[in-house]
């Protein structure tokens, strides 16, 4: 036997820091899945023997290119894109692309080494990946958007294809930017196949995967209440950001009789305590997704509360959604909601809780849906894109929808599954769950397939 002592938590996270100076998010991500399966390893050693987390958390490759571009003036812009290809070993990389200032390796190592975890929960055969480039999209012209989604698509396209990594869209990254990317890659290679998802409707695109990540996040909220006869009918929720995500959990928060009173971009966020109705939701989308303007425009229109360079998590609500970036609920924010009466946070976005955070839900036994589980609904219907580009069909949205409503409960089942807590059986701890399902697969397929 190769070894046979299991790794404690601060060895692991000794050896990881180490090989990744200076990467906060990265370590931050793999050090709250460590914590779960090794403790899971250590009682299933062949993971052990075989090195699968230690090879999970090394991604399989991680590219960097310049990104060269013109801006209306006529002045040269030089930017850094990335892809992060984290893991192929239940299929091909699938994940977003992100363009935000913030960008940087350690960024998109989290955001693809989370993916892994998130697209073997969905059920379907994607492995994870992240992309992007540290360009900041505020101000910029259509014109700008294109010839810079054209730039980096020349570079990125001979790492991407249908069968080898197929990207999509995450923050500053919509239906106008996976367009202009498609239009640019079936150029440079003459040939028309899914090699991204997002796409328009009329050339690929699937239905719902607008909607997908949003609703799914309220899906998973909804299945998490079940389970002990609650509901959101008639309950508070405070929602942040404003983009795809947060847009389609307050259609569905709506839909299901609750009621959304906060939305947040950059600047700061809205309280609306009359709440957020379907016609404010379509002025939202209107500002956001057409005119690209401040979500404090919501404030002047509706006469509502706009507080700047703020969050929205001492607003009273009983359930949460955060929806917009990482690290976006610190430890104070988190106690400040729990003597609110928060009673379950379902993560729209990607990491939004800090560790702090997620332990004070825990102790406090709140219902607590990490990203990788709660917003995978996303690049579910992602995954069916890509089957219809495929076999060259179009689903209806019936069938589309019944899907996406079957996957979230099935998620949720397979956190329910691992994520029991010693002594006290009526709790399920869905970090743990996801963490150690997500594993499992992808860990039996990488010893299925050797040492590679
Ligand atoms: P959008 O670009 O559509 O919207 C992002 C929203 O978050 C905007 O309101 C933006 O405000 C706000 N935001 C972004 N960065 C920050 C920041 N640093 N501080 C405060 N607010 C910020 O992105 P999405 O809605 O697609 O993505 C939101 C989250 O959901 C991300 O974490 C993403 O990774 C995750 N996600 C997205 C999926 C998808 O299918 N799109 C799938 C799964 C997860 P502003 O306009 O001022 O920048
Ligand atoms: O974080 C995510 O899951 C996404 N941005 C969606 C990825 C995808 O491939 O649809």
């Amino acid at each position: 036997m190769a070894r046979d002592k299991v790794p404690t938590l601060d060895e692991f996270v000794d050896g990881l820091d180490k090989r990744n100076p200076g990467q906060p998010e990265f370590i931050q991500a793999v050090k709250e899945v460590a914590e779960n399966v090794l403790e899971y390893v250590n009682d299933h050693p062949k993971y052990n023997e075989h090195q699968i987390l230690e090879r999970m958390a090394e991604p399989d490759r991680a590219l960097s290119f310049r990104v060269c571009w013109q801006d209306d003036e006529g002045n040269i812009r030089v930017n850094r894109g990335y892809r992060i290809q984290n893991n192929n070993a239940i299929g091909p990389y699938k994940g977003g692309i992100r363009f935000h200032p913030s960008v940087n390796q350690s960024v998109l190592k989290f955001l693809a080494f989370e993916q892994t975890f998130k697209n073997a929960l969905t059920g379907l055969p994607m492995g994870g990946a992240k992309g992007g480039a540290n360009l900041d999209p505020k101000g910029k012209s259509d014109a700008e958007i294109m010839r810079f989604c054209q730039s980096f698509i020349t570079e990125l396209y001979r790492h991407v294809g249908e069968d080898v990594d197929i990207p999509a869209g995450d923050i500053g990254v919509g239906g106008r930017e996976i367009g202009y990317m498609f239009g640019q890659y079936k150029r440079i290679t003459n040939r028309y196949v899914g090699v991204l998802t997002g796409k328009g409707l009329e050339f690929g695109g699937s239905p719902i995967r607008v909607e997908a990540t949003g609703y799914g996040a309220v899906y998973f909220m909804e299945d998490m209440l079940k389970r002990v006869n609650e509901q959101i009918d008639g309950r508070i929720c405070v929602i942040s950001g404003s983009g795809n995500v947060a847009q389609h959990a307050v259609e569905k928060v709506l839909a299901l009789g609750g009621k959304p009173v906060s939305l947040s971009d950059s600047s700061g966020f809205i309280y609306d305590k009359s709440g957020i109705t379907t016609e404010k939701l379509a002025f939202v989308k209107e500002l956001k997704n057409k005119r690209r303007g401040r979500i404090e425009e919501y404030a002047k229109e509706f006469g509502a509360e706009f507080h700047a360079g703020q969050r929205p998590w001492a607003i009273a609500g009983e359930l949460a959604f955060p929806c917009a970036t990482q690290n976006e609920i610190s430890g104070e924010d988190a106690k400040i909601m729990l003597k609110n009466g928060i009673i379950a946070v379902a993560e729209g976005a990607n990491m939004p809780s800090t560790l702090d955070a997620v332990r004070l839900f825990h102790e406090a036994r709140i219902k607590f849906a990490p990203g990788k589980a709660a917003n995978a609904g996303g690049v579910a219907v992602s995954g069916l894109e890509m089957s219809q580009n495929s076999a060259r069909i179009t689903w209806k949205e019936p069938e589309l929808q019944r899907l996406l409503r079957d996957i979230m409960q099935e998620i949720h089942d397979r956190c329910q599954r691992y994520g029991g807590v010693a002594g006290d059986k009526n709790y399920i701890d869905y970090v743990k769950g996801a963490n150690v399902a997500g594993f499992v697969k992808v860990a039996d397929a990488m010893i299925a397939q050797g040492v590679v």
